[in-house]
Parts: structure tokens; sequence; C-alpha cells
């Protein structure tokens, strides 16, 4: 890839799935433009163009050229760029990964919103489901340092999973339990990746995720 790529993100800054793609390129050390969208107010012209179908953020736009969904994106960027690769070799274990990236895509953001755009009894349902898929992704990590591959190196399933976090706070606070007493793998995981540069510049904060969460709810006459 040339040195002149235009690389710009429709973007939105509390989206686990716009920060996997944010997180993927500054692995590879592409610079790349941030659009923020209006997505309660507006979605941009160029949004409704390049990702008609869902009409949802991240898009990508590679040289102008539309690529839409996280996942697919962040498969992109490691063919596109392919040094310091985010999937591994063995076509064995690419399939784990992407079994994983799928399990992770189906469950934990709807989990999640599960637990915050409810009350009561079915919150306590909600609480008691995200465990679950925790456990399953506990025992997935087991003593590795990362997801991906071997273990050893943060990579394709990492930048899938760790966007998520940032929106625990608010499942912690409106689910009242704590992922660490549950999952204190996955705690020592999050840390772990916190200290890596890539993550650190992209994930938001979370308290003002957990803000945004109380305003929504508010507007959807949750509270
Ligand atoms: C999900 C993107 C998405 O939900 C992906 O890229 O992985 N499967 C897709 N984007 C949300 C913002 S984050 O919750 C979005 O753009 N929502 C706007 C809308 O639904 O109108």
């Amino acid at each position: 890839m040339s040195k002149g790529d235009k690389v710009v993100i429709l973007d939105f800054w509390a989206s686990p799935f716009c920060a996997r793609v944010k997180i993927a390129l500054e692995e590879k050390d592409v610079p790349y433009v941030s659009n923020e969208e209006d997505l309660f107010g507006g979605k941009s012209e160029l949004l409704l163009k390049s990702n008609p179908i869902h009409q949802k953020v991240p898009v990508l736009l590679h040289n102008d050229k539309p690529v839409t969904e996280s996942a697919i994106i962040v498969s992109y960027i490691d063919e596109v760029w392919p040094s310091n690769s985010l999937l591994p070799t063995c076509a064995y274990a690419r399939a784990q990964d992407r079994f994983w990236a799928d399990f992770i895509d189906k469950k934990v953001f709807d989990g999640g919103r599960s637990i915050w755009a409810s009350n009561g009894e079915e919150r306590e349902v909600a609480v008691k489901d995200f465990l679950e898929v925790l456990k399953h992704l506990e025992e997935a990590l087991g003593d590795k340092e990362y997801f991906s591959g071997t273990g050893d190196d943060f990579g394709y399933v990492d930048i899938i999973a760790i966007p998520h976090s940032a929106w625990f706070l608010a499942y912690e606070k409106l689910g009242d339990f704590k992922v660490e007493d549950h999952s204190p793998k996955i705690s020592a995981w999050i840390k772990r990746c916190l200290e890596k540069e890539s993550v650190k510049n992209v994930l938001p904060d979370p308290e003002k995720v957990y803000q945004f969460v109380l305003h929504f709810r508010k507007m959807s006459g949750l509270d």
C-alpha cells in the first residue's frame, strides 16, 4: 500500500465497534482521520451512501472506497497492511479466532444492553446471562496472556473484544456486580490490554460511557 493512502473512519466516540477499527489501525501504525457522526441528530450523507444497508458506523473509507462491519474491517486492515499480523497464519488457528470473534459479536454488546436497558427482574436475568458469557470467555482465555492465536500476542480476538470493556462500568453499576469478582482472568486481561498504547489511545473513559448510558436510559423513559 502506498504512503499516500487516504484512511477515514465514520466514527462514534462511544462505539465499541468503531474502537476496534481504530485500535487495528493504531496497531499497524496507519494514520487515519476520524469523522464523528451525529447518530441521534442526523447521519451524514456520506454514511448513508457508504453503508446504505445498515446505515451504521463504523465505515472505513480506504481511498474513498467503503468497507463496513467492524470484524470485516479489522480483517481487511490485516490483509492490506500485513506487517504486525493480527490473525494467525495457521488456517485452524484463524478459524478458532473467528469463532471467538463471532461469539463476542453475538453475545457481549447485546448482553450488556439487556442489563442497561432493563429494570427489576428482567435486569437480574440479564446479569446472570452476561456472567455466563464472561465465564465462557474466561475459560477460553485460560492461562493465556491474550485471546488470539497462541495467546502470546495481542491480536484479532483481543481487538474485537477489548472495546466492550469500556462499557463494563455501566453494566456493573446498573447490574450491581463486579466483573472482577466473577471473571478475574478477564479482569487481568483488560488491565493488560489497557497498558497497550493502541488501546489506551482509543478507548473512551468508562465513566463517560456510563453517563451516556444514564442519559440514554432517561431519554428512553427507563428512569
Ligand atoms: C455493529 C455496528 C453498530 O451497532 C459492526 O460494525 O460490527 N455489526 C456492526 N453501530 C452503531 C453504533 S454502536 O452501537 C450504530 O451505528 N448505530 C446507529 C443506528 O443503529 O442507527
